[in-house]
């Protein structure tokens, strides 16, 4: 009988994030980081059944699995691929490791991965299991620059916060060996491939983590079914804001003001996206948030996600991209009833002057 002792590595994370490339890079297939699992070219979800592969270090057999990633690129919404449903047949004996697989940047997706591990698969516990592995950073070598990247995730809120303190963080980058040339690629696999295997010799869990298996498959559908409903539910009242906006907006251009300011008078308390609203003393600056984090949720994927990392650039885009909509919208064909129904959030004195002013 053979005393090798096999451990569990659970690769999760959003699609893309290098779920499969990391398993490539542990397994080290042949000493050239071979593929075993299938590493995504374009920038479409790449595996899409859950797959398992084995290596043994130093006298422990790891088992690997790589799994779909979440994500729907459609809808900003972070669904749970039902694939997932099939983990039941993977780790029914527990997982020792899992490997939360993050491409740069600890975003709200992830924060939603973070609460389905807790709630979907495993229970609180998992936390201890889990170990957060950022990709695609070319730095992770420079001294003190991951502890910097750790410093900044903690300031970034309150939730990551709490995550970030109380799991592990190692920063990698694997990016793809071009041809047998590629000395600095390799190079970097294989310090990665070193920082993990220290990390698994220096962090153990006695017990394995114990998944939740049962009806599975269900609460995933449920899961689902729930998450598309409330997406569904946001997008129309974020809908119906726009559109609110955009005649408001009108109102204040026409009478000579800049579009993002509001003014003072305006009041109201509303909540789009649980945002609220409600303007005292600033005016202007609520009119520029209100503006951008309406129609950012709209134009989330055309615009947002493109510049994500310019903020000052990303607002100027998206009010540009607002007042090519007001252009195009039909406000002045619109009867006195109409506009009324449509500015019930605006105090009665205000819209009578609007509705005056449009139809003058
Ligand atoms: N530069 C760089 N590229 C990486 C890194 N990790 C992965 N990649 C590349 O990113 C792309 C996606 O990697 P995958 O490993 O396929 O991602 P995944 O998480 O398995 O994606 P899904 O299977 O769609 O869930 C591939 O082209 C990889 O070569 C990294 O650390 N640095
Ligand atoms: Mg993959």
């Amino acid at each position: 009988m053979t005393d090798i002792q096999e451990k569990t590595i659970l690769l999760i994370g959003t699609t893309g994030s290098g779920k499969s490339t990391l398993g490539n890079v542990l397994i080290n297939k042949n000493g050239n980081f071979e593929e075993v699992f299938a590493e995504g070219e374009y920038s479409v979800s790449e595996t899409r059944n859950i797959k398992s592969g084995r290596v043994e270090i130093e006298g422990i057999n790891y088992r690997l699995i790589d799994t779909p990633g979440f994500g729907d690129t459609s809808l900003e919404v972070i669904k749970i691929p039902p694939t997932l449903g099939e983990l039941n047949e993977y780790i029914q004996l527990g997982v020792d490791y899992v490997f939360f697989v993050v491409n740069k940047k600890f975003d709200n997706k992830n924060l939603d991965i973070f609460k389905y591990l807790k709630e979907i698969f495993f229970d609180d516990d998992v936390v201890k299991y889990i170990t957060i592995i950022f990709t695609h950073f070319p730095k992770f070598k420079v001294k003190g620059i991951c502890e910097k990247g750790i410093e900044i995730l903690r300031n970034e809120s309150e939730s990551i916060a709490d995550i970030i303190n109380n799991v592990n963080i190692i920063y990698v980058n694997n990016a793809t060996i071009l041809d047998d040339n590629d000395v600095s690629n390799k190079n970097a696999r294989e310090d990665s491939r070193k920082k993990i295997l220290d990390h698994l010799k220096l962090f153990q869990n006695e017990e394995k983590c114990k998944p939740r298996l049962s009806d599975l498959h269900e609460r995933i559908k449920k899961l689902n079914e729930t998450v598309l409903t409330q997406k569904k539910e946001q997008l129309n009242e974020t809908g119906e804001w726009v559109e609110r906006l955009k005649i408001f907006i009108e109102w204040r251009k026409r009478r000579g003001r800049h579009i993002n300011i509001v003014g003072k008078g305006f009041s109201g308390v509303k909540k789009p996206l649980g945002l609220a609203i409600s303007v005292a003393g600033n005016a202007v600056e609520f009119g520029c948030e209100f503006i951008e984090v309406a129609v950012e949720h709209i134009y989330y994927h055309k615009i947002s996600n493109r510049i994500k990392e310019d903020k000052e650039k990303r607002s100027m885009l998206l009010r540009k991209e607002l007042s090519n909509q007001i252009k195009d919208h039909e406000i002045l064909n619109r009867d006195s009833t109409e506009i009324r129904e449509n500015l019930t959030w605006l105090r009665d004195i205000h819209r009578e002057i609007f509705i005056e002013d449009i139809h003058r």
